[in-house]
């Protein structure tokens, strides 16, 4: 990759930190900490790697996103609007009655989402159906699949997750979202999924561990050809990520702050953004 090319990417990953606040603000709460600890991932999928036409949203042959931990819409939202498969103005419409972005993600409802997700794990098995449809149908596109590592306490994923090795789905990629939260704590207190490379690597994965918010890594991560094995990335991040307040709260998974508040994460953003645009 180029300078130019990475830090393109690196204000791509801002304006969806910005656009995220600016969401989440407008319903005065939400899932803050999960949707920012994506944001670099979003920018490298959506800004580089994925083949997708958002005037053509459900195009058969197109990338897909299964953002299997749901409640980080906003972070996907944030994306979608940026990339122009709905207007930016729709973000201020979070989760309010008769909206088109509820708080976790549906594809019904919003043009981009690929599938419907929220109850943790099932997102997992519904991306596996997607990648062998498409294989079994010839396409060649990828599906990516966002998983949270306080979901990975759910059985349900490890049995997708032998599925895609042992049914060789090398066009689903795993990403692990490693922020080492969930909801109330720490993973490692509730319940400690160990080391995540290592078990993906058992359960037949060619698995790699980077960091989460250097989109250069990530993009070199996203575009590395398969071999006979499916890829899972663990992402390296940090819950609520490039926000100094959330990053540093430790119940950070869903927020209710003050306008004020979002006003001051606002500002921080858009200095960040004013001196990399110097
Ligand atoms: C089956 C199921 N059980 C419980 C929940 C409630 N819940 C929502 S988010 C969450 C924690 C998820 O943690 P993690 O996967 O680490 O997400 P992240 O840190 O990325 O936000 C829980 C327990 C749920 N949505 N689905
Ligand atoms: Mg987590």
């Amino acid at each position: 990759m180029t300078k130019e090319q990475i830090k393109e990417l690196e204000k791509f990953a801002l304006e969806i930190r910005i656009a995220t606040v600016e969401c989440i603000k407008s319903r005065g709460f939400g899932h803050i900490g999960g949707s920012l600890s994506v944001a670099d991932a979003l920018a490298v999928l959506y800004g580089s790697v994925m083949n997708i036409d958002p005037s053509d949203p459900k195009k058969a042959d197109r990338d897909k996103l299964v953002c299997s931990k749901g409640h980080a819409g906003p972070g996907v939202y944030a994306t979608l609007a940026l990339k122009g498969y709905f207007p930016y103005e729709k973000l201020k419409t979070l989760n309010q009655p008769g909206t088109d972005l509820p708080s976790h993600c549906d594809r019904k409802k919003t043009p981009g989402i690929d599938m419907t997700t929220g109850s943790l794990g099932q997102g997992t098995s519904t991306a596996v159906g997607l990648a062998l449809g498409d294989k079994l149908q010839g396409r060649d596109c990828r599906t990516f699949l966002i998983v949270g590592d306080g979901e990975c306490d759910e059985g349900q994923v490890w049995e997708a997750a032998m599925f895609t090795a042992a049914k060789k789905l090398t066009n689903l990629v795993w990403l692990i979202d490693w922020n080492k939260k969930q909801l109330d704590g720490y993973v490692k207190d509730i319940l400690d999924p160990f080391d995540l490379q290592k078990k993906f690597e058992a359960f037949g994965f060619d698995a790699v561990t980077v960091d989460g918010h250097n989109v250069e890594k990530l993009y070199e991560a996203l575009t590395k050809k398969p071999g006979d094995k499916p890829i899972a990335i663990i992402l390296d991040t940090i819950k609520g990520k490039g926000v100094t307040g959330v990053e540093e709260t430790v119940k950070n998974h869903s927020m209710n702050v003050g306008q004020d508040v979002f006003d001051s994460w606002l500002q921080e953003l858009h200095e960040k953004q004013a001196a990399m645009n110097e």
